[in-house]
């Protein structure tokens, strides 16, 4: 198995809000730097500029992250990156771990499926029951948003129908209640839209108050609208009582805090350059 680093087991902040964890099940941050193919990655940017991502910089940036869960107790596990698949740091879109429960999806994107099997390896022993996609479903971790105790499922360019009902059976069968979200042309996935700081806010851009309908969310939910230049702010991950955002972005710091929340922001230009956000870089487990 391809772990090259694992930090002393002291465990004392939960994570909460990002993609599939609630805040009390996140001890253990799975984690890959980007590899020297990085430049490569998938990416919706036309780079006509020569604005292609740095890799040195990518990983500086990386370590910043790691340094961060480390410094804030976590348990972390660092995969070795691997050559042959530039997008292996967004470790996201490969699990769904849900109460140490695993979905294994079918990523959206074929060149990445290969990525998956490293994780399989380091996350199966400590996982209660394992499950798996099966074609044609295709899913992304990156389209799945746990509010509260709901789940949130992106339908996405990379999330298909199978994908999706597959999953919300697993969902069902932990008593979880599952609504899907459409995700509009212009955007990856239901996370690089939104997230969920803590379990009673959901951050979200102005334009997307009406496009995306997130149904029967829980009563202590407030919806927090941020303006549609800083819409890459709006993923976040929440720890307790603070949340890590991306640096430069105003306004999301700002209500943040209005909030009573602590904000630890990062630098994260090189994964945006590539369509990836900070809940991108992760998976959580007890
Ligand atoms: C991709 O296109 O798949 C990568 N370049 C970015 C993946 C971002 N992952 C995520 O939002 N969960």
């Amino acid at each position: 198995m391809s772990i090259i680093y694992q930090s002393k087991h002291k465990i004392t902040l939960f994570p909460r809000g990002v993609s599939t964890s609630s805040h009390s099940d996140k001890k253990n941050i799975i984690v890959r730097p980007p590899p020297k193919s990085f430049a490569n990655a998938l990416t919706t940017s036309q780079f006509t500029n020569g604005e292609k991502p740095d890799y040195q910089l990518a990983v500086k940036q990386h370590n910043e992250y790691v340094e961060t869960f480390k410094k804030l107790g976590l348990n972390v596990i660092v995969l070795e990156s691997e050559e042959e698949y530039p997008d292996c740091c967004f470790v996201e879109d490969q699990a769904l771990i849900v109460d140490n429960h695993v979905f294994f999806p079918i990523p959206g994107a074929p060149s990445r499926r290969g990525e998956q099997k490293s994780i399989i390896q380091t996350i199966t022993p400590y996982m209660k029951s394992i499950h798996w996609c099966k074609e044609p479903g295709k899913i992304d971790g990156g389209d799945v948003v746990r509010v509260g105790d709901k789940f949130y499922i992106g339908k996405s360019k990379r999330s298909n129908n199978e994908g999706i009902s597959q999953f919300q059976d697993f969902l069902t069968k932990l008593n979880f209640e599952s609504y899907i979200v459409n995700v509009p042309d212009y955007s990856l996935h239901l996370t690089t839209l939104c997230s969920s700081p803590n379990s009673n806010l959901l951050l979200i851009p102005e334009s997307c108050k009406n496009d995306l309908k997130f149904q029967n969310l829980p009563t202590s939910v407030e919806i927090v609208t941020i303006p549609d230049d800083e819409t890459y702010g709006c993923n976040t991950i929440g720890i307790d009582n603070k949340v890590i955002i991306s640096e430069g972005y105003p306004t999301v710091k700002k209500k943040l805090i209005e909030k009573g929340l602590e904000i630890i922001e990062l630098p994260m230009s090189e994964f945006r350059a590539v369509d990836g956000s900070l809940t991108c870089l992760s998976l959580f487990y007890q």
